[in-house]
């Protein structure tokens, strides 16, 4: 059976060019900053998002958690946003690791934070307080669509926190994805942040990694907390050989992917029973809803996983497609057709 698999564009599988590249790569000891494949992939992408330096870490999660080791204490309190995948999908790391704080502000149907929120989250200096350390944003927001925020946005947000004295952190586990989509640097994106983590692994196709960006002196901490969550890496060059591959060749391909979904949002926005505004996907991701009460959301995907197509209910209601690498725009014409025979 033919099998669309829309769950994640972490379902991506490395191409030839990677798998070649990893067999081939130079590789020495990454703990004592000796291969010179992850030196090169950390040149890159420091280089890439303007800032000093960088460091190759296993996943997204161990990139947005050393990062709020490096800016903060136990103790400090970060904000973040209510629908970010820090705070919810990252078992609370931030606590549970850090001893860090997590203060929410509702994430607006774009992604955003408020900016009058923030402010009004910014502790004083009080001694029933804990201190405010730490903001941060989500780009592209997974929750919201996978909207991008902005530069205007991006830029708004640095200058606030600096007027208070914090650090700014980006979950930019696909900065490329808004990038592509807002027509823009990548380094434009991230002039006004602290520090950003991106994967290689989602729509780049990597098999494996992230890297975490920033000054030199932050790259230093995030290294040291690298170290003792057990992510200090060996010969990790072949992971990152791939990596290279991915910054080089993936980057603006995501442009298929955004078209693929904003053509599967539209082709769904015209069957009866389900709610989506394909004015709202922008980059790869597509969250729908069902209002049939005879067809929940698990029901849906249970329908299509007969049918061999893989997606996700996230609700008794909702729903998530995500467009990638290894889907056509024929798989999109093809799951619109699945979809009208269950809908039927
Ligand atoms: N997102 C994944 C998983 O939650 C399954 C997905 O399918 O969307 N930040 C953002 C915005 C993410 O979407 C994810 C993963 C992460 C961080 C964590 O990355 P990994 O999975 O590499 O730890």
């Amino acid at each position: 059976m033919r099998i669309i698999d829309l769950r994640s564009d972490t379902m991506t599988q490395p191409t030839e060019t990677m798998r070649r590249a990893m067999a081939e790569a130079e590789v020495g000891d990454d703990v004592f900053g000796e291969d010179p494949t992850i030196n090169r992939l950390e040149e890159m992408a420091a280089e890439r998002l303007g800032k000093e330096a960088a460091l190759f870490v296993s996943s997204g999660t161990m990139g947005n958690l050393v990062s709020q080791l490096a800016h903060c204490g136990r103790g400090d309190e970060i904000i973040i946003g209510s629908q970010s995948h820090t705070f919810l999908a990252e078992q609370g790391g931030s606590a549970a690791v850090g001893g860090i704080h997590p203060r929410t502000v509702p994430n607006q149907p774009d992604g955003k934070l408020d900016l009058e929120d923030i402010e009004f989250a910014i502790r004083d200096d009080n001694i029933h307080f804990s201190r405010t350390r730490l903001i941060i944003l989500e780009n592209t927001n997974n929750s919201c669509n996978g909207y991008p925020l902005d530069v205007d946005y991006m830029q708004s947000v640095g200058v606030l926190a600096r007027r208070h004295g914090l650090k700014v952190h980006v979950d930019g586990a696909r900065i490329f994805n808004a990038a592509v989509a807002l027509n823009v640097n990548p380094k434009s994106l991230t002039a006004e942040a602290d520090s950003v983590s991106f994967c290689l692994s989602k729509g780049l196709a990597a098999p494996v990694g992230s890297v975490v960006c920033g000054t030199q002196d932050f790259i230093n901490e995030a290294r040291r907390a690298r170290k003792v969550l057990g992510g200090g890496m060996r010969q990790a060059g072949v992971l990152a050989a791939a990596g290279i591959v991915a910054l080089n060749e993936m980057v603006n391909r995501l442009a298929d992917d955004h078209a693929h979904a904003r053509k599967l949002a539209e082709g769904l926005a015209e069957m009866k029973g389900l709610n989506i505004d394909p004015d709202g996907i922008k980059t790869n991701i597509v969250y729908f809803e069902t209002r049939r009460e005879d067809l929940p959301a698990i029901e849906i995907e249970r329908h299509l996983n007969a049918e061999g197509i893989k997606i996700s209910a996230f609700g008794p209601r909702r729903l998530r497609a995500v467009t990638h690498y290894h889907i056509s725009a024929e798989d999109i014409e093809f799951t619109l057709g699945v979809f009208s025979k269950i809908l039927k």
